[in-house]
């Protein structure tokens, strides 16, 4: 028999398509021309960098500072497409689309968290990628009150509100990350899929979205980690994580305790996907409460994932910490 010329013809996705071609990268900033000629970009996401974003791909200015210098994450796939609508900046290719909007958060932060998850709802649904995997969200004063409820509970009624009719459709809720800024606008960057993913908890932790009502009026809707199949390979796209067990904050206070805690739930996190053989760190964004915070050293695998390190404010005033990752398994052989 000669080579398998049938399989010349058929597309990309039949072996996985865009979720192989999916990467995560940390640049540093004077990177930023070579990265605005690109056309594999999904989005990029600056954090502490100040110039301006020429190329195509969307872009989100976050206010998160790291501690080192300036960086870009890029996320790219398959050849993209970038568009604007309806003030939502957003790139797409045959699996995935990235999605951005930036708002004024100086008032009601829960009319903004609405109008955000609105807006990029509609343009994920109507391209067709009318799954949300994973979701960024970024605003100032987060502990602040606003009408007697801290901005953070209000965050989350708004966001409650965008969400509902999504998922009386069938959608599901997103693995997330927020965190509170210094100053600046809400961000909330998005990526979304044109097939659901698959919901992974944490047996150790409450359902987010079944939070007792002492954490405010509405639930902060978002799973503890979204799996995404493709291939032979499966990813997954682990929410911010803190030393939360049960729903109640551990170590109030203390980071190193903190942080053991994170890292015990996002193994139980990573063990719950049934990811396969030899799970592999592909990035991991770690935010700490306040200037001075040492970070004590990583256990086992985690120790040499690209890693970006952020100032930010942790919901909860207690935490001092919040780990977020993407985590790959299954064979090894390509190259990412
Ligand atoms: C927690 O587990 C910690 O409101 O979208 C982590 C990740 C947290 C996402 C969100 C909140 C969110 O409740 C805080």
């Amino acid at each position: 028999m000669g080579k398998k010329t049938w399989a010349r013809g058929l597309p990309a996705r039949a072996f996985g398509g865009g979720v192989e071609r999916m990467r995560i990268s940390y640049y540093p900033a004077d990177r930023r021309v070579e990265l605005e000629g690109r056309d594999d970009i999904l989005g990029v996401v600056g954090y502490g960098v100040t110039t301006a974003w020429q190329g195509r791909a969307p872009y989100v200015a976050t206010a998160l500072v790291p501690t080192g210098p300036p960086v870009y994450e890029v996320i790219a796939g398959g050849p993209a497409v970038s568009a604007l609508r309806d003030g939502v900046r957003y790139a797409y290719d045959d699996e995935w689309l990235f999605a951005a909007v930036t708002l004024g958060a100086g008032e009601s932060i829960a009319s903004v968290a609405a109008e955000a998850y609105g807006s990029i709802l509609r343009v994920a649904e109507d391209e067709g990628y009318g799954y949300l995997i994973r979701a960024w969200q970024y605003f100032p004063d987060i502990h602040a009150a606003d009408e007697g409820l801290e901005r953070y509970r209000q965050f989350n009624r708004g966001r409650h509100q965008a969400l509902e009719g999504y998922l009386a459709r069938g959608g599901l809720r997103p693995a997330a990350t927020c965190i509170g800024t210094r100053a600046g606008d809400l961000t909330l960057h998005v990526l979304a899929r044109r097939t659901p993913g698959i919901a992974i908890e944490n047996p150790r932790q409450v359902c987010a979205y079944r939070y007792p009502d002492t954490y405010g009026p509405r639930p902060p809707d978002f799973v503890r980690a979204m799996k995404v199949a493709g291939g032979p390979r499966e990813w997954l796209w682990i929410s911010g994580t803190a030393a939360i067990v049960g729903h109640e904050s551990q170590a109030p206070g203390d980071l190193e305790a903190q942080a053991r805690e994170t890292f015990t739930n996002l193994d139980a996190v990573v063990a719950c996907a049934g990811l396969g053989a030899q799970p592999r760190v592909l990035a991991a964004k770690v935010y700490v409460r306040g200037q001075g915070a040492v970070l004590p050293p990583w256990p086992g695998s985690w120790r040499s994932a690209p890693t970006l390190i952020l100032r930010g404010d942790i919901c909860r005033a207690e935490l001092a910490l919040e780990i977020e990752a993407v985590v790959v398994g299954g064979p090894q052989n390509e190259a990412q």
